[in-house]
């Protein structure tokens, strides 16, 4: 069983909370959205479920209904920022960039991207 409570340290738990200030893009039951404090593209927004689990292996494990509704709202996302075109990226482990071990899946969208 994949431990899915908030933690206490877990930088995105504490965005998710309101402990910690965020510009929020949407929010249900299951999912928030806020932008990327560090964008990469014109629109770059981050979707994380309230649940934490540490990576998108340990989600889809756990719960794959949880991972397919951040897939659409990615979807939902670009069809209203970009004629739903879009990148959807999950760094998973250090060496691959994650920094932040709550699962997040990077949309990257709002401009043409030829690489
Ligand atoms: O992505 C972690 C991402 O989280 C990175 O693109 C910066 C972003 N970030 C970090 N802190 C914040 C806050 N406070 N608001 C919004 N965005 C934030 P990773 O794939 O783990 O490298």
């Amino acid at each position: 069983m994949v431990e899915s409570h908030a933690e206490d340290d877990c930088l995105f738990c504490g965005i998710i909370a309101g402990r910690v200030p965020s510009e929020k893009v949407y929010e249900d039951e299951s999912l928030y959205a806020f932008k990327d404090v560090n964008p990469k593209a014109a629109v770059h927004v981050l979707i994380v479920p309230k649940r934490h689990y540490a990576n998108v292996a340990e989600l889809a494990a756990a719960d794959p209904e949880l991972l397919a509704s951040m897939v659409i709202k990615a979807q939902d996302i670009a069809d209203q920022a970009f004629h739903g075109a879009y990148r959807l990226i999950f760094n998973t482990g250090k060496d691959a960039g994650q920094s932040v071990f709550h699962v997040h899946a990077h949309v990257l969208t709002g401009e043409v991207m030829d690489e």
